[in-house]
């Protein structure tokens, strides 16, 4: 199924002609209305009338992170104040929160994306939906919720946290569709496996995971112990929050939605445009937004770009699943190490649970990396001699994969603290 035929099928010429008129209009929006862009475009002598082509998009600026910072809370608004319907900001830990603010006209485009999504993981209108997305400031909760109510499912609003009530949830109103982050959804089967509670028995068929990275393991990881279809979903605040691309059911990559975000991969020190296949860094412009419209906004995500059309019959270009971000990446010793790597390698080991953190410090000007991971019951009553064998096996298999040493340390079931949204992964202890 499809939710927008019209719009995911479209072919390619057609696409192209209606991102290059969109981004027209973005341009004078943009011109007319945010100070920020005005300036900048007066300063390298761009007029929004010479932007004809989707091809002109490069030579344009980026927008940044910080950029967005600078301006909190109100200065990208391209709106009037009154025409704000809802906000939206991300969490702030790492600085200054960014905002999004939405026109009645975006929440509209919210909810239509989102169905997308939501349709391509099989959902309809006989739909039961556990949305465990945190409801709040986060996207993850109001972005499921309008697109759920789009399809015309039954959405049941949890939001995130208090476990035993998801699963009493789960038991009692039987959801078909579960939409969470995807350590979430482990630590919901881990809390079931203590009650004995057999998710067979529940029904779900699918499940919409997303806003945290995770690999292609963990996805049978959680298919396995939920028993459904796991589906991977991506966006950010910045440019609607979620459903900026999903995947449909070939799973073989993720649906940009083209007719809203323009996806671009550039090499992150050069800034130069790459190729279909070559892994760089995300930038996207919203080619429809009204409240808080970007261009070229960097999202420091690392993926690439495929534009083959896809045999599920959308059009759509597809994004590789993330691989990690630019600052996510670690540098350890001068190479660099995507954790999702680390996850690949731990999820197939059987005697580990995926529950893992990465601890990096600096000894004697030397970076070290220790790789804590989480033994399961069985070898967690073994002997010790057995448990610094696995520990040195697992370091040898990591070995083949980044190049560099890790000490492995093999921790006692349920010690490493469990997320109820995004899971913490890396503790890097390194002086900055
Ligand atoms: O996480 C929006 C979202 C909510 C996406 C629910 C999917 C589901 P932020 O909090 O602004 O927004 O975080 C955005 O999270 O730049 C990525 O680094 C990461 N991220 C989001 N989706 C994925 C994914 C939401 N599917 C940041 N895989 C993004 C890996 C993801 N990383």
């Amino acid at each position: 199924m499809i939710w927008d035929n019209q719009s995911e099928t479209m072919k390619r010429d057609d696409i192209t002609t209606l991102q290059a008129e969109r981004l027209g209009n973005l341009l004078s929006r943009l011109y007319k209305r945010v100070p920020f862009y005005r300036e900048r475009m007066e300063k390298n002598g761009i007029r929004p009338e010479h932007v004809r082509h989707m091809s002109d998009l490069k030579d344009l600026p980026f927008t940044t992170k910080e950029e967005l910072r600078t301006v909190y809370p109100f200065g990208m608004l391209a709106s009037d104040k009154d025409d704000i319907v809802e906000i939206h900001t991300s969490s702030g830990t790492t600085g200054i929160p960014v905002v999004d603010a939405y026109t009645a006209g975006d929440i509209n485009i919210w909810g239509e994306v989102m169905a997308r999504c939501l349709t391509m993981a099989g959902a309809t209108r006989a739909d039961i939906i556990q949305n465990a997305y945190g409801y709040g400031l986060f996207t993850g909760g109001m972005g499921v919720h309008y697109g759920a109510r789009k399809i015309g499912a039954m959405v049941i609003p949890i939001s995130g946290g208090n476990t035993k009530r998801q699963l009493a949830i789960m038991r009692d109103f039987k959801p078909t569709i579960l939409t969470c982050t995807p350590s979430y959804s482990l630590y919901m089967a881990e809390a079931g496996r203590e009650e004995d509670m057999d998710f067979s028995k529940v029904g779900l068929k699918a499940g919409v995971f997303g806003a945290e990275p995770w690999s292609d393991s963990m996805r049978k990881d959680i298919q396995r112990k939920l028993h459904l279809k796991a589906f991977d979903i991506y966006g950010l605040t910045e440019i609607i929050g979620p459903g900026v691309a999903n995947e449909c059911s070939k799973h073989e990559g993720l649906h940009v939605f083209e007719d809203h975000f323009y996806p671009e991969i550039i090499d992150p020190k050069t800034g130069k445009v790459l190729p279909d296949g070559e892994k760089g860094e995300l930038v996207i412009t919203t080619l429809t937004k009204e409240g808080t419209p970007l261009l070229r906004y960097r999202t420091r995500d690392i993926t690439w770009l495929n534009h083959e059309p896809c045999s599920c019959g959308r059009t759509h270009v597809r994004m590789h699943r993330l691989l990690g971000r630019t600052d996510d990446m670690l540098i350890i010793r001068g190479v660099n190490v995507f954790p999702s790597q680390i996850e690949e390698v731990l999820l197939k080991i059987e005697e580990v649970e995926p529950h893992y953190q990465l601890v990096v410090e600096r000894r004697d000007q030397l970076d070290e990396l220790e790789v804590q991971v989480e033994m399961n019951e069985n070898m967690f009553s073994d002997e010790i001699k057995n448990l610094e064998n696995m520990e040195k096996q697992i370091s040898a298999q990591l070995y083949g994969i980044l190049n560099i040493h890790a000490r492995v340390k093999l921790v006692e079931p349920r010690t490493i603290s469990r997320s109820e949204g995004k899971a913490k992964r890396i503790i890097d202890k390194r002086p900055r």
